[in-house]
């Protein structure tokens, strides 16, 4: 193995080849700031990864009380000590300057700082005003999937049983909710099926919509390594753009944006065409199977070739690919979960997986990815649009449960209808019955669709707005109270990956100036409103992230995501375990559902399901007679075209999402100077065809126009399918680097300023990848290439157009192997 890595350069490092079935062998990557030597390094403390959702675990370095650098660490199973960039440079943006350190009130207009006191009473003393005048439902609160278990669940506690509000959700909204709901509509239930150590053993493995190499680097490594060993497996991969997952793809499926559901309806087609099927376990565990293959009876290959406009005879391939697999396991994310018919196209992965038996065993599996670090905890504790440990809100017995755990009367926490979702909570402020909205871990003025809407309900008087975040974000600065927060590496708390394994992150250094962590602060507020529970005791009876732990633990007994069989000192003397883990799985369960579908029972399951076209919730009757024994349920959905379809006004499609070396809105990445160097400004690619066609080439200023607004970024040429335009999301007003900015008047770069405030019925999830667009050209380039990186999808189809990226000395990371470098598990050791 190589020694230094410039890993801006070489995203994914060197390879160690490994066979099917075998282990994934250690490799041990270290950063260290620039003449920081590894013997000046005095402790190493255990953590895992907060900027995407495989919770790669690693140790911070610290010395004199400052954080050095970070390592992998080659004990855990999810990363085997690897580290992709983004965690590798990131956490230097935690020392950055102009982190908030005071809170902020506004007073004549301005925001100006004051004490935590002044601030917190002046939060505690609306919500009661709001309270007394207009009731709980006035009161609403929008976090993130990037806080920690703890604090998701203090929240959740907090706005369900202390405010009794309804209006709770997360960011995971725009992220993972078609996740958890496809994992609903199958399986009863949230929960993720498969693990990663399927990639391992796995012959094919299928990626829809799912850029892993950018989205995920360590888990491609994985994937990379294993193309080089033994017994390869074989790759499909379903993206318009050219990444390098299509890249090694052996079938590579180019379809227009948003016609997931017919490519998926033609796979199925041709899977039951050719009794590719698995009839006992359909017969055993499944139900609805006649349904399904009459509604895809006619979704023929040749007929989804022409509404996905790629070739029938791809179609046909990737259908053997998906077909006679021996152990297939698929993943899905945003280029499925963003999109009008989100739910729909993500079950029918389901269906492929049920219909063939992929389930359940050493690389048969599915994993409806998350995308947030932390996501699977806003989902389980219940501050998502769900009730704490998956619990049903249409199932009385399971309130009253929940209202036991908490020790108040069942009809304290609210139930009477589905918890409200967030483009709904947004509507509410729109409209003006919600009047407070408390704002943690996200930045909606960046991160939501259609910015100017976003803006101006965020900018309104009677709008009274609480944002905690580390920095004046674009959302912060429309806000009447900033708590400045402390974060990871500053605090304690637990997370849970994608793949449903749980890690300590352990606190490394002080939080800047007066910067708190979220859960002191959540703690702080609960204590001010003086919340009680039934016999007048205090309703949030922990003080810390270890009694938080604890009191979660109790929450989840019994239920899927029971925690029981874990503590701090496990997840300390361990590295990462997967849930559930109780008595009977004390070290934690690698499958779900290796000896059916108990959780699909209606007694148990979390939801009686929706309709997928309408998004209209099932009753418990009907549930019960579609499932009465708790089996996996296989529902079918019809294709429907995208809302909104190019025209001669707007002709391109256009697509949004993410590079590999951001992290969504940039507060992190952009204040690390490898990370904002290797992409330090948005733009816009386009096909060589289309590039042609209209006369633009590589870095001219383009306009990009949709209904709701426009932005403007410099053009790449690449290999993306013909009439789509991709536009990285990452970039809002406020320039991270600079610490300046346009401000929001000035023409737009950010991606929002064109998107729709429109969702999927189901999951509610906004569709960022299917809008109609139009491209005009601004300035000419003269010579100057855009800044899109050249390492990644966004790659130009000419060779040589742009300058390869590079990240130089300062992107100087050792790949080391294990034995080389000792591994401390325990805090302190070297
Ligand atoms: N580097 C980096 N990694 C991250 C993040 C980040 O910001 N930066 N964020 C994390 C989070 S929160 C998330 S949710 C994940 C997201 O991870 P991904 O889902 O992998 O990322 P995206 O770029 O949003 O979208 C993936 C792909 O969907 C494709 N796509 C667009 N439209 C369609 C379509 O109609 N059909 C199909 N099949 N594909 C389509 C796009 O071309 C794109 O390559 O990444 C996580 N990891
Ligand atoms: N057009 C388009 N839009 C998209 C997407 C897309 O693909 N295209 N993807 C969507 C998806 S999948 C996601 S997940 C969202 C992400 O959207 P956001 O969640 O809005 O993006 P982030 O930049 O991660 O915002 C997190 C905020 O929390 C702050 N923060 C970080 N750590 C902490 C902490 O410990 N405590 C507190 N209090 N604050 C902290 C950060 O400084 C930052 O301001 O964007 C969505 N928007
Ligand atoms: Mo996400």
């Amino acid at each position: 193995m190589e020694d230094a890595t410039d890993r801006i350069a070489r995203p994914w490092g060197a390879r160690v080849p490994y066979g099917r079935h075998e282990t994934w062998p250690a490799r041990v990557d270290t950063f260290l700031a620039e003449g920081v030597e590894p013997e000046a390094v005095q402790r190493w403390v255990q953590s895992a990864s907060i900027l995407h959702s495989d919770g790669d675990a690693m140790d911070i370095a610290v010395a004199d009380g400052r954080m050095v650098g970070v390592r992998g660490r080659d004990v855990d199973r999810v990363n085997r000590g690897r580290l992709g960039p983004k965690d590798l440079f990131g956490w230097q943006a935690n020392a950055s300057r102009d982190r908030l350190t005071r809170p902020l009130v506004r007073r004549d207009g301005q925001l100006v700082e004051t004490d935590w006191d002044t601030a917190m009473d002046l939060v505690a003393a609306r919500s009661r005003e709001l309270l007394d005048s207009r009731g709980p439902g006035s009161i609403g609160f929008y976090t993130s999937g990037q806080l920690f278990l703890e604090e998701y669940y203090t929240l959740a506690v907090l706005a369900r049983a202390g405010i009794g509000t309804n209006h709770l959700d997360g960011n995971t909204r725009l992220c993972t909710s078609t996740a958890a709901e496809a994992l609903k509509e199958s399986f009863g239930c949230d929960g993720q099926p498969g693990s990663y150590d399927d990639f391992d053993h796995a012959d094919v493995i299928a990626l829809f919509g799912h850029n892993i190499a950018e989205t995920q680097p360590v888990q491609w490594m994985r994937l990379l390594d294993r193309l080089e060993g033994a017994d390869p497996p074989r790759l499909l991969c379903v993206d318009p753009r050219p990444t390098r997952v299509a890249e090694h793809a052996a079938v590579h499926l180019a379809p227009r944006s948003g016609t997931n559901v017919a490519l998926l309806n033609a796979l199925l087609h041709e899977t039951i065409r050719h009794e590719r099927i698995d009839r006992d376990f359909i017969d055993a565990h499944t139900v609805g199977f006649g349904e399904l293959a009459a509604r895809v009876a006619d979704c023929t290959p040749k007929w989804a070739a022409e509404i996905c406009d790629v070739p029938a005879a791809r179609i046909e391939e990737a259908a053997e690919l998906v077909g006679t697999a021996e152990a297939l396991v698929s993943t899905v994310l945003q280029g499925v979960y963003q999109s009008h018919q989100a739910t729909a196209a993500a079950v029918q992965v389901n269906n492929l997986h049920l219909i063939r038996g992929m389930l359940g065993r050493p690389g048969a599996g599915l994993l409806q990815m998350n995308g947030q670090p932390t996501a699977q905890n806003t989902r389980e504790c219940g501050a998502n649009g769900d009730l704490p440990g998956f619990r049903n809100w249409q199932n009385d017995a399971h309130v009253a449960d929940l209202a036991r755990v908490w020790n108040v009367e069942p009809e304290t926490i609210p139930h009477f209808a589905p918890p409200t979702h967030a483009m709904q909570i947004f509507r509410y402020a729109e409209q003006g019955s919600l009047r407070m909205l408390w704002i943690s871990g996200t930045n909606p003025a960046v991160s939501m669709p259609e910015l100017p809407r976003i803006r101006s309900i965020l900018s309104q008087e009677r709008l009274f707005t609480v944002v905690q975040d580390l920095y004046l974000t674009e959302t912060a600065r429309l806000a009447d109270v900033v708590l400045p927060a402390a974060t990871w590496g500053e605090k304690t708390g637990a997370l849970t990956n994608a793949d449903r394994t749980v890690h300590l992150s352990r606190k490394a250094v002080e939080p800047p100036g007066e910067a708190r962590p979220d859960l002191d602060i959540f703690l702080d507020y609960a204590r001010r409103m003086d919340f009680r529970d039934k016999d007048g005791g205090p309703l949030i009876p922990w003080d810390g992230p270890e009694s938080a732990f604890e009191a979660w633990k109790r929450c989840s007994a019994g239920r899927p995501c029971d925690y029981t069989g874990l503590s701090y000192a496990k997840l300390r003397d361990t590295s990462g375990i997967q849930w559930p883990c109780d008595d009977r799985a004390p070290e934690g369960t690698a499958r779900l559902y290796t000896d059916g579908f108990g959780w699909a029972h209606p007694d148990v399951c979390e939801s009686y399901g929706k309709d997928l076209e309408t998004g209209a919730s099932q009753e418990v009757v009907e549930y019960r007679s579609l499932n009465p024994d708790g089996r996996a349920m296989l529902k079918a959905a019809a294709y429907l075209p995208p809302h909104e379809e190019p025209d001669e006004e707007y002709p391109f499609q256009l697509t949004t999402g993410r590079t590999l070396y951001h992290f969504h809105t940039r507060t992190k990445t952009g204040r690390a100077p490898q990370l904002n160097d290797a992409a330090p400004d948005v733009w816009v690619e386009v096909s060589a065809g289309d590039a042609e066609r209209l006369g633009l080439g590589e870095g001219d200023l383009v306009e990009v126009t949709s209904r709701r607004g426009s932005l403007r970024g410099r053009l790449r040429v690449t290999g993306i399918r013909t009439g789509l335009l991709f536009v990285p999301f990452h970039y809002g007003y406020w320039d991270t680097a600079g610490g300046s900015g346009p401000g929001p008047d000035t023409p737009g770069r950010a991606a929002n300023e064109t998107t729709v405030t429109d969702w999927d019925p189901a999951s509610k999830q906004p569709l960022f990848k299917t809008a109609a667009a139009a491209l005009t050209l601004v300035e000419r380039g003269g010579g100057r290439p855009s800044p899109a990186p050249t390492t990644t999808a966004s790659a130009p189809v000419t060779a040589g157009a742009a300058p390869p990226t590079s990240g130089g000395p300062a992107a100087r990371t050792t790949e080391r192997e294990p034995t080389e470098f000792p591994h401390g598990r325990e805090e302190g050791a070297r």
